[in-house]
């Protein structure tokens, strides 16, 4: 039975789970979410009504949520990359800092990305100020958790790191970190040398025109 993903390549919780696939080399089958193919996008609607992407479809089984799928994969396609740990107090640990990107990272991220798409007239400016502000609250946090880490949840690499390479990929470039987050920067150059992460940014290279705020000339 082959695994097929639903989404786009340039998503970035997409990308989360395709760190997933490519850590243990599992094949899938790509169901791209585009304007170019109206019948996967109507296939997914009836799927999963609440439209976000990414959902993973394992024959009758049809997994949503991110943190949900990579847990799955673990369960069902297991590899020699774990990255739900197989110690409980450190598997929580992972779980604890894969919230923490998807929510206070990658939730503020999309607000301010987001508002950039409405009319002039519709935009939130309080709640995309809110969103910055949580951004530097994040980045300072981070700073300091990620002192004397390799990778988020300790040694390994992880669900968390899953996580926080997209999200701090697209967070720099909507909210720039500043240089005083000095182990933050170092971690993102971290993810982006992991070769699973480095495979989805230069897969999703084509469609950096699409980023709403520009994406800058770096990465
Ligand atoms: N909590 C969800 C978030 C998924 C999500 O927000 N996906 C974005 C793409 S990165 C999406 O579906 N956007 C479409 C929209 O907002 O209409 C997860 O972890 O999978």
């Amino acid at each position: 039975m082959t695994l097929e993903l639903y989404g786009h390549p340039f998503s970035s919780y997409c990308q989360k789970v395709l760190i997933a696939l490519y850590e243990n080399a599992t094949p899938f089958e790509w169901r791209t979410l585009s304007p170019e193919h109206p019948d996967t996008r109507a296939q997914f609607a009836a799927m999963w009504p609440l439209k976000r992407f990414p959902l993973l479809k394992d024959g009758d089984a049809t997994v949503t949520e991110s943190t949900v799928i990579i847990e799955y994969l673990g369960l069902h396609y297991p590899g020699p990359v774990r990255l739900v740990p197989d110690d409980p107090r450190v598997a929580l640990e992972a779980r604890h800092m894969d919230r923490i990107f998807d929510n206070y990272v990658s939730t503020p991220v999309q607000k301010i990305v987001f508002d950039s798409m409405r009319e002039p007239h519709e935009r939130d400016a309080r709640g995309v100020a809110d969103a910055r502000a949580m951004l530097d609250t994040a980045y300072g946090w981070l700073e300091r958790t990620l002192a004397e880490r390799d990778w988020a949840a300790g040694r390994g690499f992880s669900l968390a790191d899953c996580a926080a390479a997209p999200a701090l990929f697209y967070a720099d470039w909507t909210h720039r970190i500043d240089a005083r987050f000095e182990h933050l920067i170092e971690y993102r150059k971290r993810l982006l040398a992991r070769p699973s992460f480095a495979r989805a940014v230069d897969e999703a290279r084509p469609f950096r025109p699409f980023f709403p705020l520009g994406a800058p000339d770096r990465d």
